[in-house]
Formats: structure tokens, sequence, C-alpha cells
């Protein structure tokens, strides 16, 4: 009679309900605590991957569980449109970036809605609509008024056979992608922003963000790599120069035998003016990839200048080499080299014959073997004159002093974060809002002419950006004096949409402003989630533009993002799904075989949030089975007929068992959702209390009631991870008010208090007997219950009771003699 569990029937019929409903309308409401929850939002690549399953779900089960504490919650959804993506797929299908993104965003919202994510779908934005791009083009122009914007020559990687800018993953092994003409660096003019402005509020705010995990902290902090140091001036032999070298480590100063600048420094190109072997080695690390992870895998190679330098406090000279370690974008493009107590300046010295002087030693005085590597330790001075014997911050302190005094340094505080290069060229993103005229130089577009549109109708050919040769699009007139000029044909990177959508979904309607009230009514993010590779860039520009929009007065508070949880990856037998390995399983034929609800459970339940999943068909069908049987024990059980009223104080031993049972895994539940966000373990004890449902096979009418009581407590707990049979099951649990807008369930503790304890009885360390007696039975009393109990005095008849141990709540040991 009953009828069987069809998850397709009931999910278009729930959501449709909720569609109705517009139950995930999202309305400022003053009276109600707000929850703003967050998914990082995806960029339309064509269809769902499992990895944003997995993120979506996560966001949607925490947004329904907070919208049951009574929260006022807002969820919403959006596409982060612009990027490559889009252009290698126009080149290859034939079809302008903007039809083929905005096809594949119809199509990945439809599996979002099917996937039942409860998202206030009225504010949908999308980066490549001129609604959206206009506010951040409106504020590049406000901060280059503020000097936060400049332009300077950067490199590029450049194809001369395509006449491109290859974006660094179109460059694959050194060549182009397409054609695979060895790749070449250009320097060419591009937008920047100051980062670096920022970097001390960056770094000292990670401290207000206590519901961020550690490890994200740490890596933001490293990303910025503040560090103290000192600035040292180097005399130049037989010059008026110096060179100045920047080192965390002056307490080391005494024992540098070299100096050592980069490729690009100007001291280096001077000297190889009179030195071929100098030049070709400078061209040499000019081709070298210059990101930190190659600079430490790379050989250390150098080639000396022949310049000396002198000694700011022993006069002495050391030479000045040209090294491929010495970056010259950070400090001053040149270090002081000290062999003794730095690894790479050791090596370094050891292949070129350069000395290595010790001017530190372990603060235990134990010797220290500079036979086979450097002493990087901080310790005591030693063969450093009148600084012998100082600790790292008093040689600090007094070498800074010193050098200061003498003219010959300063103290300051260096960054590894450099400013943030914004400028693509590319077609596929927002305009950079920026006229470029013959007499004003780079002049930011009016507000009056906001935006600056993008032409969407387009070929593309992979030769560049099609409007770079649409004079239609870059010839202008100057806005200030008139004169003809050419329109900023580069596009911002995407990071750029990416930083400030959180605060657009309070207000995505707005076209007088780029935020109004609203945001402050829901801002900050209370969750937000997503993948760890964006723990530090985008998180580290959100942050940015926070304090950016803060200074501009259209947010307020510092930071964007309460609570940060970092999703792990969805593997497949080990390893990172990928089309290129194979191994990817598509969400949609889940879904089409097994229902959302399954998908749903299966990605919450196989791990916790930030541990990698692994893909298991095994585990999906456990969970579809898990479904099948809640689904046919809720209809076995109502179709027996009425419920009667539980009466709390005439359950029998088994159903308070079974209550407190039920009370328990509320408590459990409640706070592994809420505040661990172990999904899988509060699925599991909504399953164990599944068992201990169908254990109890009571069909009495308050065993019935019991029962009832159950089974609301597990729909309504697995409302926000299988949205739709639980409303469905909520309805035939007899319920006209719908599950969605049910509050989640409140321990009784009452029900949690045992009044029966079991203890196990035992003679001469063998269980013999069980006992059940009072919980606050005291041990005299339970002493006595223990020897009267007959199933224990068949092995002590007749002997003689030496001891009795209670072990409260746990058991009792007998010892007889003989
Ligand atoms: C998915 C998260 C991501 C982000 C939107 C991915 C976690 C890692 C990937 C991949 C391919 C698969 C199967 C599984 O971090 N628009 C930006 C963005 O990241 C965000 C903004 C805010 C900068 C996989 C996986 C295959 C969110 F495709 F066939 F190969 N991960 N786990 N599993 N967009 O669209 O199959 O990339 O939080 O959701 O991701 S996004």
């Amino acid at each position: 009679m009953t009828q069987e569990y069809n998850p397709a029937e009931i999910e278009t019929a729930a959501q449709q309900w909720w569609h109705e409903q517009q139950t995930f309308r999202a309305v400022e409401d003053s009276t109600k605590e707000k929850y703003y929850c967050l998914a990082m939002f995806p960029y339309p690549s064509g269809q769902l991957h499992m990895g944003h399953v997995r993120n979506y779900t996560i966001g949607d089960v925490i947004s329904r569980y907070q919208r049951m504490q009574g929260k006022n919650v807002l969820q919403p959804m959006g596409w982060d449109a612009f990027g490559l993506p889009a252009e290698n797929a126009a080149i290859k299908h034939k079809v302008p970036p903007a039809k083929w993104t905005y096809q594949n965003i119809d199509y990945m919202r439809d599996q979002l809605k099917r996937l039942g994510l409860g998202y206030d779908w009225k504010r949908e934005l999308a980066t490549c609509t001129p609604q959206y791009y206009r506010w951040e083009q409106w504020l590049f122009t406000r901060l280059f008024k503020k000097g936060l914007v400049y332009k300077k020559t950067a490199a590029v990687n450049w194809c001369p056979v395509d006449e491109t800018v290859l974006a660094n993953e179109q460059v694959i092994n050194g060549c182009c992608w397409r054609c695979d003409t060895e790749v070449e660096k250009r320097e060419i003019p591009q937008w920047f922003m100051k980062i670096t402005d920022y970097a001390d509020q960056l770094l000292d705010d990670l401290d207000q963000l206590d519901g961020w995990p550690e490890q994200v902290k740490t890596m933001q902090a490293n990303w910025i790599g503040r560090s103290e140091g000192l600035e040292i001036k180097f005399g130049l032999a037989d010059s008026d120069l110096t060179l100045d070298v920047y080192t965390t480590r002056p307490d080391t100063l005494m024992g540098v035998s070299y100096l050592a600048v980069a490729a690009e420094h100007p001291l280096a190109l001077k000297a190889a003016e009179s030195n071929t072997e100098l030049q070709s080695f400078i061209d040499e690390c000019r081709k070298m990839e210059t990101s930190e992870e190659a600079m430490e895998t790379a050989e250390k190679k150098g080639v000396a200048t022949g310049v000396m330098a002198i000694h700011p406090i022993t006069g002495e000279q050391v030479p000045v080499w040209v090294a491929n370690f010495v970056l010259m974008t950070y400090g001053t493009g040149a270090v002081m080299s000290v062999p003794a107590h730095d690894q790479r300046d050791y090596e370094f010295a050891k292949k070129y014959n350069l000395p290595i002087n010790q001017v530190i030693e372990p603060n235990d005085k134990s010797e220290c073997d500079l036979s086979k590597a450097a002493f990087t330790v901080k310790g005591k001075l030693l063969n450093s004159q009148q600084f012998d014997g100082l600790n790292f911050d008093n040689a600090f302190s007094a070498i800074a002093d010193f050098l200061e005094q003498e003219n010959k340094g300063e103290r300051q505080v260096n960054y590894r974060l450099r400013d943030w290069g914004i400028s693509r060229q590319r077609y596929w993103g927002t305009p950079i809002p920026i006229i470029n005229c013959p007499d004003c130089g780079a002049v930011p577009v009016p507000e009056a002419d906001l935006p600056v549109q993008l032409p969407e109708d387009v070929i593309i050919d992979g030769s560049g950006s099609p409007i770079k040769s649409m004079p239609e699009f870059y010839q202008c007139a100057c806005p200030e004096c008139g004169k003809d000029s050419i329109r900023e044909t580069d596009t911002f990177d995407t990071f750029f949409e990416s930083s400030w959508y959180y605060a657009r979904f309070t207000c995505p309607d707005n076209e007088e402003a780029m935020l109004d009230e609203r945001a402050d009514h829901w801002l900050p993010v209370d969750q937000y989630i997503g993948g760890i590779e964006h723990a530090v860039l985008h998180l580290l520009y959100a942050r940015f533009f926070h304090k950016l929009m803060r200074d501009e007065g259209l947010v307020s508070g510092d930071e964007p993002f309460k609570n940060l949880l970092t999703q792990g990856m969805v593997l497949k037998d080990g390893v990172k799904m990928s089309k290129s390995k194979g191994n990817t399983v598509d969400p949609q034929a889940l879904i089409d075989q097994y229902g959302a609800d399954t998908a749903r459970l299966f990605t919450m339940f196989a791990a916790p949030p930030e541990q990698s999943l692994e893909w298991s068909d095994k585990a999906v069908e456990g969970s579809s089975r898990f479904l099948k049987r809640l689904w046919k024990t809720v209809q076995d059980h109502v179709v027996v007929g009425e419920i009667a009223e539980l009466e709390i104080d005439s359950l029998n031993d088994n159903l308070k068992t079974l209550r407190r049972q039920i009370h328990q895994t509320v408590e459990k539940v409640s706070d592994d959702i809420g505040r661990r966000h172990t999904f899988n373990t509060a699925i599991a004890a909504i399953m164990e209390l599944m068992n201990a449902v169908t254990k109890a096979k009571d069909d009495s009418e308050q065993g019935r009631a019991v029962v009832q009581e159950a089974l609301e407590v597990a729909v309504l707990m697995l409302s926000p991870i299988t949205p739709h049979i639980s409303h469905k099951l909520w309805q035939v649990l007899g319920h006209d008010e719908a599950v969605v807008n049910v509050a989640w369930p409140k321990v009784d503790p009452s029900a949690l208090v045992q009044d029966k304890v079991e203890l196990m009885v035992q003679v001469n360390g063998k269980l013999r007997s069980k006992i059940s007696v009072a919980a606050d039975m005291s041990k005299e009393d339970i002493e006595a219950h223990a020897l009267a109990d007959e199933g224990v005095q068949k092995f002590t008849e007749g002997k003689e009771v030496r001891k009795v141990i209670v072990v409260p709540g746990r058991l009792i040991n007998i010892v007889v003699a003989g």
C-alpha cells in the first residue's frame, strides 16, 4: 500500500514548492539575527564537477541549519564569468565567449537547482555583465585619483609567432601552447594596485580572524612575509657610489665574504658592458623562470663583476658577484653573503672558493662544524670586534645603532608581498577604464561614461584580443582636453571581479551605487566556504578590497569573512579527478541515477569537510540504501494509524532508553553540524538512532509515540542534508508546516537523565550477572543489591566474601575466598 521511494518525483515536488513559496528569498529583517552563508562562486566552465557538489552542499547544509536556528539566512549564488577558458572554448567551437558563457550559466544554474540548493536566485549575478563590472571600473577610477593604482612596465610572456601575450598557464615548458614557439619576455606598461600599502593591516588583522583555520592564516602571513632588517650601505672601491643591501641578519655582518646582486641590477649591467662572460650570464638569467619555487631548486650560479665593495665596519674589501638566486624585486636586489651562517651562501662559497668566516657560535658555546654545512641558528657573536659576546637581539640593535650613526645604514621593514599586477592583455575581461591621451597621459574614464562596455559579438581566432583591432572600441577623445586618444584595451585580472562579489550580493539590483546600506546589514559573511587553493590569492585580494571599500566608506568593519571553512579535494583512486586523467565522475549521472539527496548525503557522509573525499560507488549505494530504509520505516510507522500523545512519566525502561538516545542524538548532531562542522559524524549518529528505532519494535501506544518522536527528530536533523526526502516525510509524519520552516529540535534535558543504570557483577573477576539499579544509589546499597542477586549467589554461596569493589556506573567485583 505504501508508496515506493521515488527521488525524482519527490525532489521535483519539493523544489517546485520552495520556488513557489520563495522560501529562500532573503529580505533584510532587523528583528532576526542575520546569517550570511557564502560558498565560493563557480567559473561557468560547462558542467558542475564533484568539487562543486561538495562545496555547495556544505554551504546549503550550514544555511539550512542556521535557518532552523531561527536566523535570517542569506545564501546567494552567481558566476565568476570572465577569464581564459571562455576564450579557449571560443577558438575551439567558434562561438563568441559571451554566448558560450551564458549557455554554461543556464546549464549549471539548472544543475544547482536540481541539487536542491536553497539560494536566493533573485540576487544572482554574473561578473561579465556591465551591471556588475561597471562598479569595479568606478572603484578603480576612484582609487586612481587616490594614487592607489599606478602604471609601470613589467614583463609578460610573449609569443613572437602569434604576436600575443600569453598567460602563465599558456606557457608550456617555455613554449607557446598553440604553436610551440619559444616564449619571450617582453616589458610592457601595466597597471598595479598598491596592495603593499595595506601589507601591515593585512597581516595584523589576521588576529581578528578567530574563525579561520590557523593554516590559512599562516599561509597569508608567509605570503605577506614581513621582516625586520637593516639596509646597509657598502661603499664601492674607487667610486663615490654605494651598494645597498638588505639583511635580516645584521648580527652576521662581520662574517660577510662577498656581496651578490641580481642579474638586472644596475651594477651588474654596468659591469657587463666590459665583460662578455658576465653579459652572457645575465642573458642566461633573464630566460630563467623566476618563480620562487624554480629559484629554490635551480642550481646556484654566479659570475664575479670585478667590482670591490668596502665593508662598512672593517673597511676591508669584499668582491661583488652577480648571482642567479638574487631577485631584483626583493629588497634592494642586492644581498650580503655570509657563507658560515647561510646555507645558500655556503654552497655558493664552496663552489667558487670564497672565504667562510665564522662569526656566530652556539649559545652553549659548543663547537660548530662548518666543514659540511653553514651554522644558521641565532647564537652569540664572535670574531666581531666590539660586538663579541652579544646575542642576536643585542647585536641587531648595536649594529643598527652603529651604522645609523655613521650614516651607513638604517633599520628597515621589508615585505615579500609585491603590488598586484592587474592588467591582462586578454579580451574576455573587464575593460580597464583608462584613456591614454598624448598630452594628458592616463586619464580615468569619467563616472558618467561608465561602464566601458566590452563588445560581445566578436570572433576569437587566438591571435590576440579582438578589441585591440577594433578602432570603434579604442578610438576616443580625451575626457580632459578632447584630443584624439586611445582607450586601454587590456582587461582586469579576473581576481578583480571575485574580490568584491560577496559584497555585491547584498544589493545586486542597485543601479545607482556599488553598494548601499544593505551591505552594512549583511556583512561580514558569517561563513565562507571554498577550496584550499584560494587560501592565499583570492582570500588576500578580497580582504584587501574590503579595506579599500571600507576606506571609501562603502562598507564598515575590517574583514569580509568571519568564519572560513576550507574544503578538501574530491579524489578518485587516491588522486585528484581530472579530465586528462580520465578519472572523473559526473555528478549529473549520480543525480540522475540516485537523486540529489543521495548525492548530498554521500558527499557529506564520506569525509569531514576539510579532508579529501574519496569517491566510492559502494558508499553511494550505502547512502541510497539508507534513504530507502528511512522512507520505508516512516511509511511503515504511519500506516498503523493515529499516534497518541507522549506520556513521558508512563514510559517503561526500554522506551526511556530510546528517548534518552533520541535526545543524546539531538545534542550530538546539533554540536556536530552547528559548531564542529563534522557532518559525517552527525549522519552516523542519526543512522544509529534509526537502527535503535528498528530494534525497539514496540507497537504499544507509547511505543509508537516514542518512535514518532525519534522519526521526527531524524527527519528534522536530516533536512539540511537531504532536504527533499525530509520535506516529504515530514508531511507523511502528519505535519502541515513544511519542514524547512520548522525549528531545529531541542534537547529535553529530562530525557537525558538516566534513572537506572546497568552494572556488571563479577565474582573473582569473572562476569556472573548484571543488575539494574537506580542511578543515584549509594555504594552500600549497590553492594547489598549485588550480593542478593540470584545469579551472583550461585558463586558466593558458602564462601567468605573478602572484599566488594564498586566501580560507579560500570561494575562490581566480589572477591570470595577459595
Ligand atoms: C569548488 C572548489 C573551489 C571553489 C568553485 C574546488 C575544490 C577543489 C576540485 C575538480 C574537477 C573534477 C572533479 C573534482 O575551490 N570562481 C573561483 C573558483 O574557484 C572562486 C572565486 C571565489 C575565486 C575538484 C574537482 C573534472 C568552488 F572537472 F571533470 F575534472 N576540488 N575538489 N574537487 N571557481 O568553479 O572533475 O573552480 O570553492 O567550488 O570552484 S570553481
